[in-house]
Protein backbone atom coordinates (compact mmCIF):
# COMPACT_ATOMS: atom_id res chain seq x y z
CA UNK A 1 0.00 0.00 0.00
CA UNK A 2 1.11 3.54 -0.60
CA UNK A 3 0.56 5.76 2.69
CA UNK A 4 0.36 9.65 1.54
CA UNK A 5 2.80 11.51 3.64
CA UNK A 6 5.18 8.59 4.79
CA UNK A 7 6.21 7.31 0.90
CA UNK A 8 8.71 9.20 -1.00
CA UNK A 9 6.10 9.21 -4.41
CA UNK A 10 3.93 10.88 -6.21
CA UNK A 11 0.86 8.87 -7.18
CA UNK A 12 2.68 7.57 -10.43
CA UNK A 13 6.06 6.27 -8.89
CA UNK A 14 7.55 5.74 -5.27
CA UNK A 15 11.00 5.49 -4.38
CA UNK A 16 11.26 2.21 -3.31
CA UNK A 17 15.28 1.79 -1.80
CA UNK A 18 18.15 3.60 -2.57
CA UNK A 19 21.84 2.18 -1.96
CA UNK A 20 25.31 3.13 -2.98
CA UNK A 21 28.02 0.47 -1.54
CA UNK A 22 31.37 -1.05 -2.13
CA UNK A 23 31.94 -4.92 -2.06
CA UNK A 24 35.26 -6.32 -1.61
CA UNK A 25 35.93 -9.82 -1.81
CA UNK A 26 36.01 -11.87 1.24
CA UNK A 27 36.03 -15.69 1.82
CA UNK A 28 36.22 -17.63 -1.53
CA UNK A 29 33.54 -16.96 -3.21
CA UNK A 30 31.70 -14.42 -1.04
CA UNK A 31 31.68 -10.46 -1.04
CA UNK A 32 31.60 -8.46 2.18
CA UNK A 33 29.41 -5.42 1.28
CA UNK A 34 29.48 -2.15 3.00
CA UNK A 35 26.93 0.54 2.10
CA UNK A 36 27.63 3.89 2.01
CA UNK A 37 24.03 5.60 2.02
CA UNK A 38 20.57 3.32 2.50
CA UNK A 39 17.13 4.12 2.45
CA UNK A 40 14.51 1.99 2.30
CA UNK A 41 14.81 -1.52 4.38
CA UNK A 42 11.70 -1.42 6.14
CA UNK A 43 9.00 -0.95 4.27
CA UNK A 44 6.80 2.37 5.29
CA UNK A 45 4.43 2.20 8.10
CA UNK A 46 1.40 4.22 8.89
CA UNK A 47 2.67 4.60 12.63
CA UNK A 48 5.83 6.24 11.15
CA UNK A 49 6.20 10.10 11.75
CA UNK A 50 5.00 11.27 8.43
CA UNK A 51 7.38 13.09 6.42
CA UNK A 52 8.28 17.23 7.04
CA UNK A 53 7.42 19.29 4.52
CA UNK A 54 10.33 21.89 3.78
CA UNK A 55 10.91 25.05 1.75
CA UNK A 56 11.80 24.38 -1.80
CA UNK A 57 13.84 27.36 -2.35
CA UNK A 58 15.93 26.99 0.57
CA UNK A 59 17.83 24.12 -1.42
CA UNK A 60 17.68 26.11 -5.15
CA UNK A 61 21.34 26.80 -4.67
CA UNK A 62 22.68 23.66 -3.90
CA UNK A 63 21.36 22.62 -7.14
CA UNK A 64 21.75 24.09 -10.97
CA UNK A 65 20.17 26.89 -11.46
CA UNK A 66 20.14 27.08 -15.03
CA UNK A 67 17.57 26.25 -17.20
CA UNK A 68 16.13 22.29 -16.39
CA UNK A 69 17.62 23.18 -12.54
CA UNK A 70 15.65 22.59 -9.75
CA UNK A 71 13.49 26.08 -9.82
CA UNK A 72 12.55 25.20 -13.29
CA UNK A 73 11.89 21.46 -12.39
CA UNK A 74 9.72 23.05 -9.82
CA UNK A 75 7.80 25.20 -11.77
CA UNK A 76 6.75 22.92 -14.38
CA UNK A 77 5.71 20.66 -11.23
CA UNK A 78 3.62 18.75 -10.26
CA UNK A 79 4.83 20.05 -7.29
CA UNK A 80 4.15 16.50 -5.02
CA UNK A 81 6.54 14.59 -6.99
CA UNK A 82 9.56 16.66 -5.02
CA UNK A 83 11.14 15.41 -2.17
CA UNK A 84 14.37 15.98 -0.19
CA UNK A 85 16.03 13.33 1.19
CA UNK A 86 18.70 13.76 4.06
CA UNK A 87 21.29 10.76 3.97
CA UNK A 88 23.69 9.98 7.22
CA UNK A 89 26.53 8.17 5.26
CA UNK A 90 28.98 5.46 6.64
CA UNK A 91 31.90 5.92 5.99
CA UNK A 92 34.19 4.17 7.87
CA UNK A 93 35.97 2.27 5.43
CA UNK A 94 36.27 -0.13 3.65
CA UNK A 95 38.10 1.71 0.40
CA UNK A 96 36.21 1.86 -2.71
CA UNK A 97 39.65 2.00 -4.27
CA UNK A 98 40.77 -1.24 -2.96
CA UNK A 99 42.14 -3.97 -5.64
CA UNK A 100 38.83 -5.76 -6.46
CA UNK A 101 36.16 -3.70 -4.48
CA UNK A 102 32.83 -3.30 -6.82
CA UNK A 103 31.08 0.18 -5.65
CA UNK A 104 27.79 0.45 -7.38
CA UNK A 105 24.53 1.80 -6.92
CA UNK A 106 20.97 0.14 -6.67
CA UNK A 107 17.41 1.36 -6.73
CA UNK A 108 14.19 0.45 -6.86
CA UNK A 109 11.06 2.09 -7.77
CA UNK A 110 7.45 0.80 -7.45
CA UNK A 111 3.61 2.34 -9.31
CA UNK A 112 0.55 1.53 -10.62
CA UNK A 113 1.27 1.75 -14.66
CA UNK A 114 3.11 -0.51 -16.75
CA UNK A 115 5.41 2.39 -17.65
CA UNK A 116 8.94 3.19 -19.52
CA UNK A 117 11.00 5.11 -16.70
CA UNK A 118 14.49 7.35 -17.46
CA UNK A 119 16.24 7.75 -14.20
CA UNK A 120 18.95 10.48 -13.90
CA UNK A 121 21.20 11.27 -11.14
CA UNK A 122 22.74 14.54 -11.46
CA UNK A 123 25.77 15.23 -9.46
CA UNK A 124 26.40 18.28 -8.23
CA UNK A 125 29.24 19.74 -6.74
CA UNK A 126 28.97 23.80 -5.24
CA UNK A 127 25.96 23.61 -7.10
CA UNK A 128 26.97 22.46 -10.65
CA UNK A 129 26.19 19.48 -12.03
CA UNK A 130 29.38 17.91 -12.52
CA UNK A 131 28.32 14.28 -13.52
CA UNK A 132 24.91 13.15 -15.07
CA UNK A 133 23.84 9.21 -15.35
CA UNK A 134 20.49 8.66 -17.17
CA UNK A 135 19.06 4.80 -16.81
CA UNK A 136 15.79 3.31 -18.78
CA UNK A 137 13.80 0.76 -17.40
CA UNK A 138 10.63 -1.32 -18.17
CA UNK A 139 8.51 -1.64 -15.04
CA UNK A 140 7.80 -5.61 -14.48
CA UNK A 141 3.72 -6.37 -12.88
CA UNK A 142 4.47 -8.05 -9.28
CA UNK A 143 1.72 -8.04 -7.15
CA UNK A 144 -0.42 -5.63 -8.73
CA UNK A 145 2.28 -3.19 -8.80
CA UNK A 146 4.30 -1.95 -11.36
CA UNK A 147 8.50 -2.70 -10.22
CA UNK A 148 11.32 -1.16 -11.47
CA UNK A 149 14.42 -2.66 -10.32
CA UNK A 150 17.77 -0.38 -11.34
CA UNK A 151 20.55 -2.76 -9.37
CA UNK A 152 24.27 -2.77 -9.66
CA UNK A 153 25.28 0.26 -11.48
CA UNK A 154 29.30 0.89 -11.54
CA UNK A 155 29.64 4.48 -9.51
CA UNK A 156 31.46 6.17 -11.65
CA UNK A 157 35.08 7.00 -11.27
CA UNK A 158 34.43 10.37 -10.18
CA UNK A 159 32.57 9.71 -6.51
CA UNK A 160 34.80 6.72 -6.45
CA UNK A 161 37.52 9.44 -6.08
CA UNK A 162 35.03 11.82 -4.03
CA UNK A 163 34.29 9.59 -1.44
CA UNK A 164 38.06 7.97 -1.43
CA UNK A 165 39.06 11.72 -0.36
CA UNK A 166 36.40 11.72 2.68
CA UNK A 167 37.31 9.15 3.83
CA UNK A 168 40.96 10.41 4.27
CA UNK A 169 39.71 13.12 5.92
CA UNK A 170 40.64 13.02 9.60
CA UNK A 171 37.81 14.79 11.06
CA UNK A 172 34.41 14.44 10.89
CA UNK A 173 33.20 18.10 10.59
CA UNK A 174 35.77 18.45 7.55
CA UNK A 175 34.00 15.74 5.70
CA UNK A 176 30.34 17.81 6.41
CA UNK A 177 32.03 20.76 5.42
CA UNK A 178 32.78 19.16 2.00
CA UNK A 179 29.34 17.12 2.23
CA UNK A 180 27.48 21.20 2.14
CA UNK A 181 28.52 21.58 -1.38
CA UNK A 182 27.86 18.19 -2.22
CA UNK A 183 24.11 17.08 -3.42
CA UNK A 184 22.83 14.82 -5.98
CA UNK A 185 19.25 15.30 -8.27
CA UNK A 186 17.30 12.53 -9.19
CA UNK A 187 14.93 12.74 -11.89
CA UNK A 188 12.77 10.27 -12.99
CA UNK A 189 10.45 10.62 -16.23
CA UNK A 190 8.10 8.41 -18.16
CA UNK A 191 10.18 8.08 -21.23
CA UNK A 192 7.74 7.93 -23.76
CA UNK A 193 5.85 10.90 -22.61
CA UNK A 194 8.58 13.00 -20.64
CA UNK A 195 5.68 13.56 -17.82
CA UNK A 196 7.99 14.18 -14.40
CA UNK A 197 7.19 11.19 -12.20
CA UNK A 198 9.79 12.18 -8.99
CA UNK A 199 12.35 14.62 -8.72
CA UNK A 200 13.93 13.66 -5.33
CA UNK A 201 17.32 15.78 -4.10
CA UNK A 202 19.94 14.48 -2.03
CA UNK A 203 21.78 16.10 0.26
CA UNK A 204 24.63 14.44 2.81
CA UNK A 205 25.66 15.02 6.29
CA UNK A 206 28.66 11.99 7.66
CA UNK A 207 26.89 9.67 10.37
CA UNK A 208 28.43 9.22 13.96
C1 LIG B 1 27.27 7.71 -11.28
O1 LIG B 1 27.96 7.12 -10.45
O2 LIG B 1 27.32 7.40 -12.47
C2 LIG B 1 26.42 8.85 -10.88
C3 LIG B 1 25.08 8.46 -10.40
C4 LIG B 1 25.04 7.82 -9.07
C5 LIG B 1 24.40 8.61 -7.99
C6 LIG B 1 24.73 8.02 -6.67
C7 LIG B 1 24.64 8.95 -5.55
C8 LIG B 1 25.07 8.39 -4.25
C9 LIG B 1 26.42 8.81 -3.84
C10 LIG B 1 26.74 8.46 -2.45
C11 LIG B 1 28.19 8.62 -2.15
C12 LIG B 1 28.43 8.85 -0.70
C13 LIG B 1 28.79 10.24 -0.41
C14 LIG B 1 28.98 10.53 1.02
Amino acid sequence: PVWPGHCIGSPHLCLVEFSAFVELPAEPKTFKQHLFVHIGSSPPHPADPPLEGVDVRQIYDKFPEKTGGLRDLYERGPSNAFFLVKFWADLSAPLPTEPGAFCGVSSKYKGPEPLAITCAHKVCSFGNQVVERVETELGHLEDGRYVFRLLRFPLCEYLINFVHKLQQLPEKYMMDSVLENFTVLQVVRNRDSQELLLCVAFVFEVSD
